[in-house]
């Protein structure tokens, strides 16, 4: 690979149906990197069995979660698309870098504490090491850039101790990653709870609207959303309903904060949750459509996992055997 050439690797977990926050705040900048970037887009099934999965359900959410990187504009032909349990590299970095990660840098984690709260049946040791797969992940492929929700910055800033902690152990092997998180869409909020993160995991299906809604579905968990006792559409302390929804509107709509609040002067939250869900509706609109024709094609999904799990390979063939080498490992 040439040097010069920046590289771009993110992932998502096929733990749910996708929701517009991972759709606004993490795939739809996947697509927005130029094409001589070497990109590298990873369904990350390994991470998603840190909770409970239906096995029947992972499978077919892989396939879903793949298709809708392509409907989402990522031509496999340009980008490497692949499925993490296919490249074996990921869990053999993910435990070399066990070893290089403190318990109490782990222990740090909001995630993790996010998690283990609402798992707590079920805190397992792969919840407190999921950093340092995502870790792997990373740096397994020389990642320059990182496109993801702010959800994800402090995993982020975890990888790049673990990387120049191993720099400074074994002299420069992985490069230092750099998160990308552009401020529209960095964080949509629940639309029952609107300071909480809007999560695809979440059990209230009124808080989260999902990539494959239908329009009356979108058109009526916006119709229902949170808002505040005022009338006004102003982006403002307090109004943390209100202001994601502006922050949605702006997304779909490219207006600007001030834009919308011209645009809603002197009308109700109705006519501007309409207004909401109209957009949502349009914007995805060309997804879902372009979904649907992918997962009528199995075998064409199953042909892009098996060309991005060689192609991802390769390059983490590459990392592997310098790893290797360094850490005193023979052949
Ligand atoms: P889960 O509920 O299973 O934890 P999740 O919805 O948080 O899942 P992930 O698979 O963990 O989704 O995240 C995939 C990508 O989407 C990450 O880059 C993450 O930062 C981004 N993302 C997730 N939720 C949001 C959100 N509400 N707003 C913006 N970005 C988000
Ligand atoms: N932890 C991420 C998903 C993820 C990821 C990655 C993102 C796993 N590996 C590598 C970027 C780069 C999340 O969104 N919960």
């Amino acid at each position: 690979m040439n040097r010069d050439m920046k590289t771009v690797f993110s992932g998502v977990q096929p733990s749910g149906n996708l929701t517009i926050g991972n759709y606004l705040g993490a795939i739809r900048n996947f697509a927005t990197f130029p094409e001589d970037y070497k990109r590298f887009y990873c369904v990350v099934d390994l991470h998603a069995i840190t909770v409970r999965q239906v096995p029947a359900e992972l499978r077919r959410r892989t396939y879903e979660t793949l298709a809708l990187y392509i409907a989402c504009g990522l031509d496999p032909e340009k980008n490497t698309l692949f499925v993490q349990s296919q490249v074996p590299a990921h869990a053999e970095l993910a435990w070399m870098l066990n070893c290089y990660t403190m318990f109490g840098e782990l222990s740090r984690m909001t995630q993790f504490k996010d998690k283990s709260a609402k798992h707590a049946d079920n805190i397992n040791a792969g919840l407190f090491t999921y950093p340092t797969l995502m870790a792997a992940d990373i740096l397994l492929y020389q990642t320059d850039i990182v496109p993801v929700g702010i959800d994800q910055k402090q995993h982020l800033e975890l990888t790049r101790d673990i990387a120049a902690r191993f720099n400074s152990v074994y002299g420069d092997t992985f490069t230092m990653p750099e998160p990308y998180i552009p401020e529209t869409g960095m964080k949509i909020m629940s639309l029952a709870e609107p300071t909480q993160k809007m999560s695809k995991s979440d059990p209230n299906p009124n808080a989260v609207i999902r990539i494959l809604d239908t329009p009356e579905e979108i058109m009526k968990k916006c119709k229902r959303a949170v808002t505040d006792s005022e009338t006004e559409v102003r982006y403002g302390e307090g109004k943390d309903g209100i202001n994601n929804l502006m922050s949605i509107y702006r997304c779909f709509t490219g207006k600007t904060f001030e834009e919308i609040e011209r645009e809603f002067a002197g009308r109700g939250y109705g006519d501007f949750k309409t207004a909401v869900g109209e957009a949502i509706v349009e914007g995805l609109r060309p997804v879902q459509s372009e979904f649907a024709k992918l997962m009528a094609d199995k075998a064409y999904l199953e042909e892009v996992m098996k060309k991005g799990a060689a192609d991802a390979a390769y390059f983490a063939r590459r990392t592997m055997s310098k790893v290797r080498r360094k850490l005193g490992f023979i052949g």
